[in-house]
């Protein structure tokens, strides 16, 4: 079935050419023509892992132990500390390897992590994008194959971000911490800086006994959540060191987003009752004076925290992740219409442009970051109710960066989508390995080596509960 709230152009476009061969989604029991059912879908999950195992070696040759690949020139770019590279894409990539059954691939990664990856280095990285990409992602690796060492790595990495949280009058972390001598720096920080580290934290506090790393997480997200507003909204922007907001912007998007993940996953993932509590308060008061509607579509716009009075006329293709987020927390036909705001901005541009201007309905920015949003929401909108819509949305997706987005070696963002052809930039993001490839194989089928009806990601992709121990290759059979 098709959402009735689809755009019409949309619409047309899956019955007509570009879904032809698609009639049902990866659970669907009806095939089309003399295909037996599912196999459409299992050569699309075979042609996700395939461009994956090809952008792998592509790295591997060109960028291995780099952090990013630029695949455009074959170059690459570090992306925590210049001149330090830790490894970034292959860290984010293995817990996506193991998912696709490319074996060998995870253990030369897995390999490269124990032989060279040190934390000891006397430079400044960011607290969020450390923990989100490298904690996460070794955790993620430790849980697919239970190797130690890669759990002692995630420890000694944590244990440095924690300084950042210590060295906080209110135990909010300062945006930069120096990994070896655990000098801070930046306490004029955001939601999303300060409140995305219970997912990672807390399992890492599960599986070493420590509660310390939870406890530090949830106390600054804690500290936010006590500022809220009569109408109960939180600005977006605050000062490690005051503890106050320093804007008056509530925002779902940009300098907020993982923040509402991570309430949400902290009861999902740990229980946490109060944090559910906060998470559904939060929702709903978003819903009550953050949600705009313009011309029909549902948006989000930034507002100010007090007066729920619109501050910005714009939402970036971050926020898409917000659809899946409100089918999560009960809010399912507004997850919908929002996601169907971003199902129209793929049908008018092909690609999500990065900054919308939600009055006019256009791009504000060119380029765009590869991003992997609208198959985030996508696949948390599908794990709900399995329904066919989300794998055949993601395939267009799917298609469509294939066709825009692929360079000579590997995949990379854009430099400007209204172009014809679209211009292409020259960087892989590290989020590229751990997001969307895994969301795509999930939703086409993929999940052998997955318990969809325990399965969590991170903000980053990782897959934090639900891996299947112990199955054999060949996770395409499902
Ligand atoms: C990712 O690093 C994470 O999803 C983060 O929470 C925000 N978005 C980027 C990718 O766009």
């Amino acid at each position: 079935m098709i959402s009735a709230d689809l755009p019409r152009r949309t619409i047309l476009k899956i019955l007509g050419g570009a879904f032809a061969g698609l009639a049902s989604g990866p659970s669907g029991a009806i095939g089309t023509g003399s295909s037996r059912p599912g196999e459409e879908w299992r050569t699309l999950a075979a042609d996700v892992r395939s461009e994956f195992r090809w952008a792998w070696r592509n790295y591997r040759e060109r960028a291995w132990g780099k952090d990013e690949i630029n695949p455009v020139s074959g170059s690459s770019r570090s992306f925590f500390i210049e001149g330090h590279d830790l490894g970034l894409s292959c860290v984010e990539a293995l817990d996506t390897l193991w998912l696709m059954g490319l074996d060998e691939e995870f253990q030369e990664g897995v390999d490269w992590v124990k032989a060279h990856l040190d934390f000891d280095i006397d430079g400044d990285a960011q607290v969020f994008e450390t923990n989100i990409r490298l904690v996460g992602g070794l955790l993620s690796a430790h849980l697919a194959c239970g190797d130690p060492m890669l759990l002692e790595r995630a420890q000694d990495l944590a244990n440095r971000l924690m300084k950042a949280f210590e060295a906080s009058p209110h135990g909010l972390p300062y945006r930069y911490v120096n990994l070896k001598t655990g000098a801070v720096r930046d306490p004029d920080t955001n939601l999303a800086e300060i409140g995305t580290y219970t997912s990672e934290f807390g399992l890492l506090g599960r599986l070493t006994g420590d509660d310390r790393y939870y406890s530090a997480a949830k106390r600054a997200m804690k500290h936010a959540l006590d500022l809220r507003s009569p109408i109960g909204l939180m600005a977006a922007n605050i000062h490690a060191e005051t503890g106050r907001f320093t804007s008056r912007n509530a925002s779902i998007d940009i300098y907020a987003d993982s923040f509402y993940e991570y309430l949400w996953d902290a009861w999902d993932l740990f229980g946490d009752i109060e944090m559910k509590g906060w998470s559904e308060e939060c929702s709903a008061q978003q819903l009550a004076h953050q949600a705009k509607r313009y011309d029909g579509r549902l948006w989000f716009p930034m507002v100010d925290f007090e007066s729920g009075e619109a501050t910005s006329g714009t939402q970036s293709e971050l926020a898409a992740y917000y659809a899946g987020l409100l089918g999560q927390t009960g809010h399912r036909a507004e997850g919908e219409a929002y996601l169907a705001t971003f199902v129209e901005m793929q049908s008018n541009f092909d690609v999500i442009p990065e900054i919308i201007d939600v009055r006019q309905r256009r791009p504000l920015t060119r380029g765009t970051g590869l991003r992997p949003e609208f198959p985030d929401a996508c696949l948390n909108l599908w794990l709900l109710d399995r329904n066919d819509r989300y794998p055949m949305l993601a395939a267009e997706h799917y298609r469509t960066m294939k066709r825009t987005s692929r360079a000579a070696y590997g995949y990379t963002s854009l430099a400007d989508i209204t172009t014809r052809p679209m211009k292409q930039g020259d960087n892989c993001p590290g989020y590229w390995w751990a997001e969307q490839m895994k969301y795509y194989y999930l939703l086409f089928g993929g999940h052998m080596r997955v318990d969809l009806d325990t399965l969590a990601v991170s903000t980053e992709g990782k897959i934090l509960r639900g891996f299947r121990r112990g199955v054999a290759k060949g996770s395409l059979r499902r």
